[in-house]
């Protein structure tokens, strides 16, 4: 009898001692995905299609996220939902063709894609497990403005993100997704301007170009963003 209180006590004593550690050891961390979505993939023949985006990708981002999610991260996703009239699509403007850019009024340069990531289509979908997600943060609802970037769209607008990951009392980000060029490199230097410390996960990260996105990951870096080759599980607990 006694020693069975002993042990009970012992165990007590133990589980306290190692909680906070565990605990500890993951606060302040996020995951953020960015637009891992059907029209960027060439698994699901995209309109937009990101080269080297088929299913060992997005089995690799899937994989990964899991793993993240067991260590008690909160994952959060960026989502590309746009109205069938977005000022990005190139069949909105006359006479032009996408990856063409124009002038718009206030002087800044507009990159035309191909009609993507309508909200409401299936093309638009995360293609990450939902149970996995802990919000879904939308962007580039507005027609007028572009929002390559989760924390604002090209008018200044703020999306949730910001706010959310302030109320979780986030101060580091995991980020990966497509497109390092665009929507990761646009997500990673709003994060690091808002005093995020900010990890880059470059072979789970898809790019529409070579040249921009190696250019991308200089800048990201430049501008004080950690790049990590692939994802380091074991030391996810030392950020
Ligand atoms: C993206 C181009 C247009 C992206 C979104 O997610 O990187 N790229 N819209
Ligand atoms: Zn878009």
């Amino acid at each position: 009898m006694k020693n069975l209180l002993v042990l009970i006590f012992s165990l007590a004593i133990l589980s306290l001692s190692l909680a906070p550690a565990l605990a500890e050891a993951k606060e302040g961390v996020a995951v953020v995905v960015v637009d891992v979505q059907g029209d960027f993939t060439t698994a699901q023949k995209g309109s937009l299609a990101v080269p080297n985006t088929d299913q060992s990708y997005l089995e690799n981002v899937s994989k990964a996220t899991e793993q993240l999610k067991k260590a008690g991260l909160p994952i959060y996703a960026g989502q590309d939902w746009h109205p069938a009239d977005h000022i990005s699509f190139a069949s909105n403007h006359k006479d032009k063709k996408p990856f063409e850019t124009i002038k718009l009024d206030d002087g800044r340069t507009q990159v035309l894609w191909p009609v993507h990531c309508v909200q409401g289509t299936n093309a638009a979908q995360i293609l990450v497990n939902p149970a996995l997600i802990t919000k879904v943060i939308q962007k580039g609802m507005d027609s007028k403005f572009d929002s390559y970037s989760g924390f604002m769209d090209d008018g200044g607008a703020k999306t949730e993100l910001d706010k959310v990951l302030k109320a979780a009392d986030i101060k580091t980000l995991i980020v990966y997704g497509i497109a390092t060029d665009y929507c990761v490199k646009a997500t990673v230097l709003d994060g690091l301007k808002e005093g995020y410390n900010v990890y880059v996960i470059n072979d789970l990260c898809r790019g529409v170009a070579d040249d921009t996105s190696k250019a991308a990951l200089e800048e990201m870096k430049q501008k004080g963003a950690k790049i990590w080759p692939s994802l380091d599980l074991d030391n996810i607990k030392n950020l």
